[in-house]
């Protein structure tokens, strides 16, 4: 098990020309946002697992059910923070010559943090969007007005849920990224999701160095060249040093 940064990944880091970052859940866990799976949790709202609460089924059967929960979700994060491990990646993108952050994380720490940019791949819930013109409306400034003012139709979470597409473009942006990139970070995700656990196998094929963090092993460990077992705001910070 490696828990320190190989001389290797440092070279790497200070000769990388294109950076890809993934980001999962993990990333934020340090700043006290739940993570939906691994330490033993299932994360549950209201007696009803997430992948059942967060689906475009329960969308369509209870909408109000769905701004339920992520008005919750939203009442936890006002409060909370941006980590070391937000901060110190905000940094890099001023480091390489090309730097993409991909997350699949909702909660716009990331942003808060000072990246640009950053490639949402499941959405941010702090905006909501016309069911069906997609108009968004900034859900951190006002609350959601009733209807949509273009087309009258209701708003729902401009989160992606299990079952539905990704944002138009997102994906495709990440993996021509991905694609180009010669070092890839994997940080605090289970690498379960699809089309998002993807992205590590396109750079991986596209002969970039891949490198895991994460205090579990998660199914792209075997993948990567170096998995770095530990907490992100832990190992992220070290590896400029
Ligand atoms: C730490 C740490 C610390 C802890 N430091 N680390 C191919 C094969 C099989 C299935 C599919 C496939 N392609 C598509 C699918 C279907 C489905 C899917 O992937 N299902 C699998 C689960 C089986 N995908 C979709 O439905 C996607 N849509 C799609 O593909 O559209 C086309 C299509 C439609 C229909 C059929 C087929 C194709 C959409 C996925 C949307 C995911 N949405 C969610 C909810 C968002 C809203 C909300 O917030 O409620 O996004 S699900 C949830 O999982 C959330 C996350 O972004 C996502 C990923 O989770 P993540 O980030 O990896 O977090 P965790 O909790 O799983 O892991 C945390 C990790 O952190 C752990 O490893 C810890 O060890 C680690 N950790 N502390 C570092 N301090």
């Amino acid at each position: 098990m490696q828990t320190s940064i190989s001389a290797e990944l440092r070279r790497r880091f200070t000769q990388a020309k294109r950076v890809l970052v993934l980001t999962g859940a993990g990333v934020s866990a340090e700043s006290g946002v739940p993570t939906f799976r691994g330490g033993g949790q299932t994360a549950v709202w209201k007696g009803m697992p997430f992948d059942v609460i967060s689906s475009g089924e329960m969308l369509e059967r209870n909408l109000p059910a769905v701004w339920e929960w992520f008005d919750y979700r939203r009442g936890v994060l006002s409060s909370l923070e941006p980590n070391p491990a937000h901060y110190e990646i905000a940094g890099w993108q001023d480091q390489f010559p090309e730097f993409t952050l991909v997350t699949q994380n909702v909660d716009g720490l990331h942003q808060k943090a000072g990246s640009r940019d950053v490639i949402e791949l499941h959405g941010n819930v702090w905006r909501a969007r016309c069911t069906v013109c997609r108009l968004h409306h900034d859900m951190a400034q006002s609350t959601r007005p009733e209807a949509c003012p273009s087309c009258g139709n209701a708003f729902r979470p401009d989160v992606v849920l299990f079952g539905e597409m990704l944002p138009p473009g997102a994906f495709e942006l990440a993996s021509s990224k991905a694609a180009e990139c010669d070092l890839c970070f994997v940080i605090g995700t289970s690498a379960l999701v699809y089309p998002a656990a993807g992205l590590p196998k396109i750079a991986k094929q596209a002969g970039a160095y891949i490198c895991e963090i994460n205090p579990e092993r998660t199914p792209l460990s075997d993948l990567c060249d170096e998995v770095i077992t530990g907490k992100a705001g832990e190992v992220v910070t070290q590896i400029s040093k």
